[in-house]
């Protein structure tokens, strides 16, 4: 349809338009969910023909595609934008002057719920902490729908009628546009530096993410990281988790005489560290997280103590691969941002320092607005190669130069991840080399290189399978 046939179906139909920004996975499940209450729906998209134009439904007739279409957006009376949009478009901004709403499908899905929600986010650990409560859920027999971020648009989840609750994902793209969430339970898991290229700073990306307490009945924070503390919940029942020995009623680690590690409230050891698949400091503030989670959603402990003892972890997420010519090779791809290579880097690292080993690790991509300096220390402590891939490699390279980086890192530009395993067979051939584990956790989106993080750490693993001798 042309923009001038457009209008005139506009000016036919009249008020009360909802206008779809992005016709990607939520624009689609929002296209569905409007034009089935009966709105008239109009979709617009950057691209010519977008992958998923012939999902759209028939009564969408409306379609403004090869750009945003900052005509149609002045004409509706709602506007819900994807995710992927910055509300800083043209487009999206002048209709914002013009004061047309503009909301995210997480607001449609928050209206609509009626059962309870616990919605998590922070800077990593999303995805786990969000499959984990989900399974911790399902397997204590609740009729629970896990969507969002994750990658199931959220609206879809309320075609389940017996859902009984939701456990949804959020980013900070969702949140911008979300107003009274009302979750049951809300958690910002960790903060670090992320998306910093859309939110301006990290004060930007801070009130983002804590839209995600407005209306939240009770909370879930982290003693470590004071971002993650609602401003203003002073009454809420509020639960925490950390690294060290919790107070009363909190969950913590406790470490036995004999250097054993549990996971415990106040002085209850609830499981020993040692019971669970998913490994490193990280992974049991993740188990913290949704065990706190679970019990303010009134889920039964002994159930959830033992999904957590079956949960294997998620892929891309320090996934061990395999190991070739005796070396470790693990697959973070999933590992986007500063604040989550350094927790691959320090958990990886302290399991081969005590034998002498050093990490491997490739970082490169998109490098999104941050500061890479701040991964020099960890560097320095358990690298001893660093390889660079994407377009953002050279920045990275001078970050790091100027943070001081150890001269003991030697570093390679390898542009891509073929070229790196080039580097690898080069560096590891040498008897000088104290390698002992290969580590592609790149700090740094992939769209530069790849569809998405999934690819790339498909990828990463079949060039590891496709190395000789793998043992
Ligand atoms: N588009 C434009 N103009 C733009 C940008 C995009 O028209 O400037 C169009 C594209 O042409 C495409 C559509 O918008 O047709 C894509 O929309 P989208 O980027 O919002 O992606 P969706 O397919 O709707 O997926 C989104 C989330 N994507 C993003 O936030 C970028 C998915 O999270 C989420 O799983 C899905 O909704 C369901 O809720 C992915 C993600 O990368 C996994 N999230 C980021 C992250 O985790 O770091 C935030
Ligand atoms: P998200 O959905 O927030 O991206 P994921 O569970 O997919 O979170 O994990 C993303 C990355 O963060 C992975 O590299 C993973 O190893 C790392 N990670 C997991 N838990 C934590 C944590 N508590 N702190 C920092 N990094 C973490």
């Amino acid at each position: 349809m042309t923009a001038s046939t457009a209008k005139e179906t506009l000016l036919h139909k009249g008020d009360g338009l909802q206008v779809v920004v992005g016709l990607g996975q939520s624009g689609l499940s929002v296209a569905y969910y409007l034009a089935e209450q009966g709105y008239q729906v109009a979709v617009t998209d950057n691209q010519a023909t977008p992958t998923l134009v012939d999902k759209l439904p028939a009564a969408v007739k409306i379609r403004q595609f090869g750009g945003i279409d900052a005509d149609l957006l002045q004409q509706a009376a709602r506007i819900i934008i994807s995710p992927g949009i910055s509300l800083d478009n043209q487009a999206v901004k002048a209709a914002r002057e013009s004061n047309i709403p503009v909301v995210s499908d997480i607001q449609l899905f928050c209206e609509a719920c009626t059962v309870p929600i616990i919605a998590i986010t922070g800077s990593n650990a999303k995805s786990t902490v969000t499959t984990l409560v989900g399974q911790m859920a399902a397997d204590a027999g609740v009729n629970v729908g896990v969507g969002g971020n994750i990658g199931v648009p959220a609206l879809t989840l309320l075609t389940n009628t017996e859902m009984e609750l939701a456990v949804i994902e959020l980013s900070s793209f969702q949140l911008e546009t979300v107003t009274n969430l009302n979750a049951q339970v809300a958690t910002v898991l960790n903060m670090s530096p992320d998306h910093l290229d859309r939110h301006g700073d990290m004060l930007g990306y801070h009130q983002a993410k804590h839209r995600i307490f407005q209306g939240a009945k009770s909370v879930v924070i982290n003693r470590e990281d004071a971002l993650t503390r609602p401003l203003v919940s002073d009454n809420l029942p509020r639960l925490s988790t950390g690294i060290h020995a919790p107070d009363k009623g909190q969950y913590g680690l406790i470490t036995d005489t004999e250097g054993q590690i549990y996971l415990a409230r106040g002085t209850e050891r609830l499981l020993s560290a040692d019971k669970l698949q998913i490994k490193g400091r990280h992974n049991l503030l993740n188990a913290q997280a949704a065990l706190a989670l679970g019990e303010l959603a009134g889920l039964p402990l002994e159930s959830m103590l033992s999904t957590l003892q079956q949960f294997a972890g998620l892929e891309h997420r320090c996934q061990y691969v395999a190991t070739v010519d005796g070396i470790d090779y693990f697959n973070d791809s999933k590992g986007t941002n500063i604040g989550s290579t350094m927790a691959a880097v320090e958990g990886l690292g302290a399991v081969y320092a005590p034998k002498d080993g050093k990490l491997l690790l490739i970082l490169g991509g998109q490098g999104k607005g941050q500061q890479f300096g701040e991964l020099a220390p960890f560097i320095n402590q358990y690298v001893s190669q660093l390889l660079f891939i994407g377009e953002d490699s050279r920045q990275i390279e001078q970050h790091l130069r100027a943070a001081s980086l150890s001269d003991d890192v030697t570093l390679h530009q390898c542009q891509t991840l073929e070229g790196a395993f080039a580097t690898i067979q080069q560096v590891t051939a040498s008897s000088l080399s104290q390698v002992q584990a290969v580590l592609l956790s790149p700090a740094c989106a992939s769209f530069d290189q790849f569809s998405g993080f999934v690819e790339r750490g498909e990828h990463f693993s079949q060039l590891v399978r496709s190395s000789d001798a793998v043992s």
